[in-house]
């Protein structure tokens, strides 16, 4: 009865001060007390494509069924709302900030500023540039460059006992950020052992079906000859898509498309051979992160580093999990 009591009480204070959030700072129903809910404060990159949509929710699912009180905060692309929003996370006090960098440099002050606030801070998706690995407990995520050398991979097959020239636009993600930077280094480590291989544009689509179209547009105009497309997310490569079949060409065909990601709009694309091969990079990282988030809470060593599992896709094989993919 006591127990009961107890929770009820505490149930009370959460919600207390969970109305009371809009006024700011409140240190009830968050740090330490032995019964409360885990309060995890987490910062998102933006919604700039069916990736990132796939894994804000993801992580809002899988912190409503782990019984963990979530603070969510949309960065819209900015570094600085990001930092923003770890800051008020200190004020909060949170139990556990985790957040998913615009980009891999410049975090070195705000996450000094959560480990003397005694805030465990796990990196999620994203890795940073900081050598300082004492300012996070852990980094969940993709292996990027292995992504842009299964890419290259996949290009130099395709075009094996050839000889002639193979001309390769790039569409890069958001400059500065670990996706962009190691998707181009992996791809760019394997097709350079053989120079038929040849980047003769390379831009940024920012990750958006927006630009990716926006810029595809440009490289059709300025560069003559266009063999292989390779975009660092399925959403730029749809963009692009759409440029290429507005100048008259067969995307898939006319030109050879590379994507990441592999979500459900990508993996379409890929089934009707508009596509021609997608590198997976799972959003689903949800579960994972609260199994985590729980373990730093409870003081349990963790790894320094948790891979995501993934694989690649050919059309033969979208068309086979098609009907099944979630996101
Ligand atoms: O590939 C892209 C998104 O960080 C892995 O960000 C993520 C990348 C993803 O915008 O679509």
């Amino acid at each position: 009865m006591l127990k009961r009591l107890s929770i009820a009480v505490a149930g009370g204070l959460l919600l207390a001060s969970t109305m009371a959030g809009c006024g700011g700072s409140d240190d009830a129903g968050s740090s330490g007390g032995g019964d409360d809910k885990i309060t995890l404060g987490f910062s998102q990159v933006g919604a700039e494509s069916g990736w990132r949509t796939a894994n804000t929710k993801s992580i809002q699912e899988s912190a409503a069924s782990a019984g963990i009180d979530l603070k969510f905060s949309d960065a819209q692309g900015k570094q600085e709302n990001q930092i923003k929003a770890i800051r008020s996370f200190i004020t909060q006090r949170v139990d556990v900030i985790a957040f998913s960098p615009v980009v891999e440099s410049g975090w070195g002050t705000v996450l000094k500023e959560a480990k003397d606030a005694g805030i465990p801070v796990i990196l999620t998706d994203r890795a940073i540039d900081d050598p300082d690995t004492s300012l996070y407990k852990t980094f969940i995520g993709s292996d990027f460059v292995a992504e842009g050398k299964k890419a290259g991979d996949w290009l130099v097959k395709e075009y094996e006992g050839k000889t002639d020239p193979v001309n390769i636009v790039e569409l890069q993600g958001t400059p500065g950020a670990a996706p962009a930077n190691d998707r181009k280094a992996g791809f760019g480590d394997v097709i350079k052992a053989d120079p038929k291989f040849k980047v003769v544009a390379s831009q940024t689509g920012q990750f958006t079906r927006t630009d990716g179209k926006a810029v595809m547009e440009t490289f059709l105009k300025s560069q003559p000859k266009i063999d292989v497309l390779y975009a660092h997310n399925d959403d730029m490569g749809l963009g692009a898509i759409e440029a290429i079949e507005a100048a008259g060409k067969k995307p898939g065909t006319d030109i050879k498309i590379i994507t990441v990601d592999a979500v459900k709009d990508g993996m379409t694309a890929l089934s009707e051979g508009k596509i021609n091969f997608i590198v997976e990079c799972s959003p689903l990282l949800g579960p994972q992160l609260m199994d985590l988030v729980k373990k730093v809470q409870d003081g349990q060593t963790i790894p320094q580093r948790v891979l995501t599992e993934e694989t690649t896709f050919t059309p033969e094989q979208a068309k086979e999990v098609l009907a099944d993919r979630k996101y």
